[in-house]
C-alpha cells in the first residue's frame, strides 16, 4: 500500500531547495579567521586546543541565528514552556554534537581534512561538560537533546559547576579522583547573561508587619545574599532550526560589602557573604543513589530553584497581567526531589511578592509542579533536618510548615472514619514534616499534578511498595513515563560506521523517528546483511582495543566477545557478581586448561562516590583481577579483564559501539530503569540481565529468545525483602564454586594483604557487617547468572544466530528514543504546542 500512496510530500530536488546546505567554504574562511583573530597564528601555528577553539566559535556561528529566530518566535507566539529543573545535567562535549544537529558534521569533517585535520582529534580536545553523576543527568540532557528536536519550547535550568564529575585515575589498582576543571581554557558555546542576575537569600530570620489593612507581611531579614549570574548554552535541535537553552546558574558576590539595612556595619557577616558565593557552585556533589545530608548541597539546590523560579515569573509578567494564568504558560518538571524547593519558593514569590491568599497561590503552584522519581533505594531519599532546614530558610521553612499542616489535616478528614486505618499511623508515614526531618518526596508528591516512575516496573513498585499511601491517596497523579536516550549521540555520532548503514538499509527517517529502524528486522536473516553488520561490529571492535592499547596499555583481542558493563558503580548494580563471575571462569580454565572456551574480554567502566568504601574496593578488586589473569600465559590469553579508566559521556560512545554483550544485571527491583541497556541495544549489543527496570521492556520488544535473562524476579526479591532476607550462608557451604570465589576474596590468591577484600567478603556472609547479609542477592543469582553466561558463550559460537539477534536488537530499539518519551510528558503531562521553524544555514 505504499507504493499507491499519493506522494504529497516534495520531490528531494525540492527539499535541497528548502534546506539550506551547511556551507564549507564559509566554514573554512571562518576558522582560518577566528584562529588569527583569536590567536594572532595561521593554521599550522595554531595547536589542536586552539582548533578546536576556533572551529566552535564557527560553530557557534552557525547557531546563533537560528538561537535568536527562536527566541523571538517565542516571543512573538507566546507558547507554553517547560521548565525542566535538574541539578544535574551531564551533556558530554557539545562540539559534535552541535555540528550533527545543524547536519553540519559530514561537511565539517571534510572541510577539516581539506585543512590536513582529523575531526577526531579536534573533537578530542573538548573537556565534557560533566555536570551530573550518571544516569539521572544524561537523561536530563538527552530531554533536552528531544525537546529542542521536536520543537517544543524548553528551558533546562541548572547549575555552573566549576568542577564537575570528578575525573577518575587509576593508581596501583585504587580509584583516585582528580578534579574537573572543565572551564579551564572557556567554554566556547556559552553566553555569559549578567543582565538577568537574581538575588538569592539565605538565612536570617522572618519579621511579620501589618499593613494598613490589617495584613500580614513576611520579611526576611538579617540573611546572606548571593548574586546568581546565568549562563545560556544553545541547545540544537536535530535539522529544524530550534535552539532551545540550557540556562546554568553561578554564584558572585553581591560585591563591596552590600549587606541588609538590619547587619550595616557587620563586618564579620560581610565575610561570611563574600564566602559563601564563592563556594556555592564549586563542585557537583559525586553521590549517585545516596543523600548525604550536607548544609551546602541545600544551599545549591535552594540556590539555582530561587534564581530559576524568579526568573520564570518574572519573564512570565513581562508579557501578561495576571499571575493566577501562570500554569497555562509554565510548567516545571522537578527532576527528583533536588528541586523540590521549588514548591516553597513559588509559594513565597506569590503570597509575598504577589500578595496573593494561600488558596489562590497553592491553586497555582499545584498546577504548576511535576515530579519525576529517580530511585527506590531508602538511602537516596532526601530527607532534611529541620533545624538545618528552617536555619537556612526560614521563610520557606514557615511555608513548608503550613503546606504540611493543611496536608495533614486533608489525612485526618480523609482516614478519621474509615474502619480499620490508624490515621497516626498514615500521618507518621505521610507527613512532610516528621521525626525531625524535611521528607523532599512528600512534598513533591503533595504538590505535584504528576508523579510518574521511569520505567514500567519501577512505576508500579513505586504504586504497590514504596509510595503505596500516596497512590491511595492520589492516584490520578501517578504515571508511567519509560526514559529513553537520543539517537543522534548515541548511533548517529557515536557510530557513524552502523549508523551509514542503517541509513543505506532503511533510509535516514530514524534520525528523527527511531521506530523507522524496525525496517531492518527483514534483514536480520540475510545472510550478506549479517555479515555486513559483523564487520561494522569488529571495525568497532577494533577502535575500542586502540584505545584500550593507548590507556591501559592492555592487547585485547577483536575476535574475543567483548561483554560490557559501564555504570556507576553501587553494590546494587553487582558489579561485584560480575568479577566474581569472571574469577570462577579463571579457575575453571586453571583447572581443565584444553576445556572448550570462546576467548572473553571483560570491560568494565565505573565511578564510585568518593566515600563508598565497598564501591571503591570493587574497583580495586576489578583492577587486582585483572593484573593476575591478564598476566598469566598459562590461560593463553582466552580471558581479559579491562577497567577502562575515567568512563564518561564521550568514552562511551567509543564503548557501546563496541560491546557484544550488555551487562544489566542489578538486583530485580532496585535500578529504576537504566539508560545505558538502550544505548548497548542501539549498537546491537545483547543484554544479560535481571528481570529489573526498562530490561522488562527491552526484552518485550526484542523477544526473550534475543536476550539473557537470569536471577531472582522483582516479586522474588522483594518477598524476600519484606522476610527477613535469605541465608547467603547456606548457599556457601553447598556450592563448591561459589565458596572457591568467595574464599579467595581473603585467602591471598590476589592480594598478599588478606584483610584488603575483607569488607566485601563481609558483605556476602557477615551478618554483623551490615543488618543483613549480601543484601543484593550476589550469591543466591550467581549460579543462574554463570548459566546465562554459559548460554551467551554457545550463542556467539553460532555467527549467523548471534549476526541475527544483534541485527534484532538494532531493529527493536524503536521505542528508547528520549523523541518518544518527551513526546509522552507533553501529551501526557505538559501539554505544549509545538513551535516550527526554517533553518538557517
Ligand atoms: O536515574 C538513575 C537511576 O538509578 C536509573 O535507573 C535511571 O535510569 C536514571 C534515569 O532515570 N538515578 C540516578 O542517576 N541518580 C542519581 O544520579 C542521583 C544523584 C544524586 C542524588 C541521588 C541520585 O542525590
Amino acid at each position: 500500500c505504499e507504493e499507491d500512496a499519493v506522494n504529497t510530500e516534495s520531490t528531494p530536488a525540492e527539499k535541497a531547495e528548502e534546506k539550506p546546505v551547511f556551507d564549507k567554504e564559509l566554514f573554512k574562511r571562518s576558522i582560518l579567521y577566528n584562529v588569527m583573530n583569536m590567536y594572532r597564528k595561521n593554521l599550522e601555528e595554531a595547536t589542536p586546543q586552539q582548533i578546536f577553539q576556533a572551529a566552535s566559535y564557527s560553530i557557534k556561528d552557525r547557531v546563533i541565528g537560528n538561537w535568536m529566530n527562536t527566541q523571538k518566535a517565542y516571543e512573538k507566539e507566546d507558547p507554553k514552556m517547560v521548565y525542566y529543573m535538574s541539578m544535574e545535567f551531564l551533556m558530554g562535549r557539545a562540539l559534535g554534537n552541535n555540528m550533527i544537529n545543524l547536519e553540519a558534521y559530514q561537511g565539517a569533517k571534510e572541510v577539516l581534512e581539506e585543512l590536513g585535520l582529523d575531526i577526531n582529534v579536534i573533537e578530542d580536545q573538548e573537556p565534557d561538560a560533566a555536570l551530573g553523576n550518571g544516569g539521572l543527568g544524561r537523561l536530563a540532557a538527552c530531554f533536552l537533546d528531544s525537546l529542542a528536536t521536536l520543537g517544543y519550547p524548553a528551558y533546562g535550568c541548572g547549575i555552573r559547576y566549576r568542577y564537575g564529575m570528578f575525573k577518575q585515575e587509576i593508581r596501583d589498582g585504587f580509584q583516585v579522583e582528580v578534579p574537573d576543571n572543565w572551564l579551564a581554557e572557556g567554554n566556547p558555546f556559552e553566553l555569559r547573561r549578567p543582565e538577568y542576575a537574581k538575588v538569592v537569600k539565605f538565612g536570617g530570620h522572618v519579621s511579620v508587619r501589618c499593613d494598613e489593612n490589617g495584613r500580614n507581611h513576611f520579611v526576611q531579614e538579617g540573611y546572606q545574599a548571593v548574586r546568581a549570574i546565568p549562563y545560556d548554552l544553545p541547545i540544537v535541535g536535530y535539522g529544524n532550526g530550534i535552539v532551545n537553552t540550557l540556562r546554568i546558574w553561578d554564584a558572585e558576590s553581591m560585591g563591596g560589602f552590600q549587606l541588609d539595612s538590619f547587619d550595616k556595619g557587620d563586618y564579620s557577616k560581610a565575610v561570611e557573604q563574600e564566602n559563601l558565593a564563592r563556594n556555592l557552585v564549586d563542585v557537583l556533589y559525586p553521590n549517585d543513589n545516596h543523600y548525604a545530608g550536607k548544609e551546602l548541597r541545600l544551599k545549591q539546590q535552594y540556590f539555582f530553584i530561587s534564581a530559576s523560579v524568579q526568573e520564570a515569573v518574572e519573564k512570565y509578567m513581562r508579557k501578561h497581567d495576571d499571575i493566577h494564568r501562570f500554569p497555562e504558560k509554565v510548567t516545571f518538571q522537578l527532576n527528583d526531589t533536588h528541586p523540590t524547593v521549588a514548591i516553597p519558593e513559588l509559594m513565597r514569590i506569590l503570597l509575598d511578592e504577589y500578595n496573593l491568599g494561600w488558596d489562590e497561590a497553592w491553586d497555582i503552584t499545584t498546577r504548576t509542579c511535576a515530579y519525576t522519581n529517580h530511585t527506590i533505594m531508602a538511602e537516596a531519599l532526601e530527607k532534611w533536618p529541620i533545624d538545618l532546614f528552617s536555619r537556612l530558610l526560614p521563610r520557606i521553612y514557615q511555608i513548608v510548615e503550613e503546606i504540611n499542616r493543611r496536608f495533614v489535616q486533608q489525612i485526618e478528614e480523609k482516614y478519621a472514619h474509615v474502619y480499620n486505618v490508624n490515621v497516626q499511623e498514615k500521618i507518621r508515614k505521610m507527613a512532610i514534616l516528621y521525626d525531625g526531618q524535611v521528607k523532599m518526596a512528600h512534598m513533591a508528591i503533595v504538590a505535584g499534578y504528576s508523579v510518574n516512575g521511569v520505567a514500567r516496573l519501577h512505576t508500579e513498585i513505586l504504586k504497590s511498595e514504596e509510595l503505596r499511601d500516596f497512590y491511595e491517596m492520589f492516584p490520578e497523579r501517578f504515571n508511567n513515563k519509560t526514559n529513553g536516550i537520543t539517537q543522534r549521540r548515541f548511533l548517529l555520532h557515536g557510530n557513524p560506521l552502523l549508523a551509514q548503514w542503517v541509513t543505506e538499509k532503511v533510509g535516514d527517517s530514524w534520525i528523527t523517528d527511531l521506530p523507522q529502524i524496525s525496517g531492518l528486522k527483514k534483514l536480520a536473516d540475510d545472510a550478506e546483511a549479517q555479515k555486513e553488520f559483523m564487520e561494522i561490529k569488529y571495525q568497532n571492535k577494533l577502535r575500542l582495543a586502540k584505545y584500550i592499547k593507548e590507556h591501559n596499555d592492555i592487547e585485547v583481542d577483536p575476535n574475543s566477545i567483548f561483554d560490557v558493563q559501564v555504570k556507576r558503580l553501587h553494590e546494587y548494580k553487582r558489579q561485584l557478581m560480575n568479577i566474581l563471575h569472571v574469577m570462577h571462569l579463571y579457575n575453571e580454565l586453571k583447572a581443565h586448561p584444553d576445556m572448550e572456551f570462546f576467548p572473553r574480554t571483560f570491560i568494565f567502566g565505573a565511578k564510585a562516590a568518593a566515600g563508598y568504601r565497598n564501591a571503591k574496593l570493587t574497583i580495586k578488586l576489578i583492577n587486582t583481577v585483572a593484573d593476575v589473569v591478564n598476566n598469566d600465559a598459562s590461560i593463553k590469553g582466552k580471558i581479559k579483564v579491562v577497567f577502562i579508566e575515567n568512563y564518561n559521556v564521550s568514552n562511551a560512545e567509543i564503548i557501546f559501539a563496541a560491546a557484544d554483550v550488555s551487562e544489566q544485571i542489578s538486583t530485580a527491583s532496585k535500578e529504576a530503569s537504566g539508560t545505558g541497556n538502550m544505548k548497548f541495544m542501539l549498537n546491537g549489543a545483547i543484554t544479560l540481565g535481571t528481570l529489573d527496570g526498562a530490561n522488562v521492556e527491552i526484552v518485550e520488544e526484542v523477544g526473550r529468545e534475543n536476550a539473557f535473562i537470569f536471577g531472582l524476579s522483582s516479586n522474588e526479591v522483594i518477598h524476600f525483602e519484606n522476610n527477613g532476607g535469605y541465608d547467603p550462608m547456606q548457599i556457601f557451604n553447598t556450592d563448591a564454586d561459589i565458596r572457591k570465589v568467595v574464599n579467595q576474596l581473603i585467602d591471598g590468591t590476589y592480594s598478599a594483604d588478606k584483610e584488603l577484600f575483607r569488607p566485601l567478603y563481609n558483605s556476602l556472609l557477615n551478618t554483623l557487617s551490615t543488618n543483613r547479609a549480601d543484601t543484593y542477592f550476589i550469591l543466591k543469582d550467581f549460579k543462574s547468572y554463570a548459566e546465562a553466561q554459559k548460554k551467551v558463550e554457545a550463542a556467539y559460537r553460532d555467527r549467523s544466530g548471534w549476526a541475527k539477534s544483534a541485527i534484532l536488537n538494532v531493529a527493536c530499539s524503536g521505542k528508547f528514543t528520549s523523541d518518544r518519551t518527551i513526546q509522552q510528558y507533553v501529551d501526557e503531562i505538559w501539554h505544549l504546542d509545538k513551535v516550527t521553524l526554517q533553518q538557517n544555514g
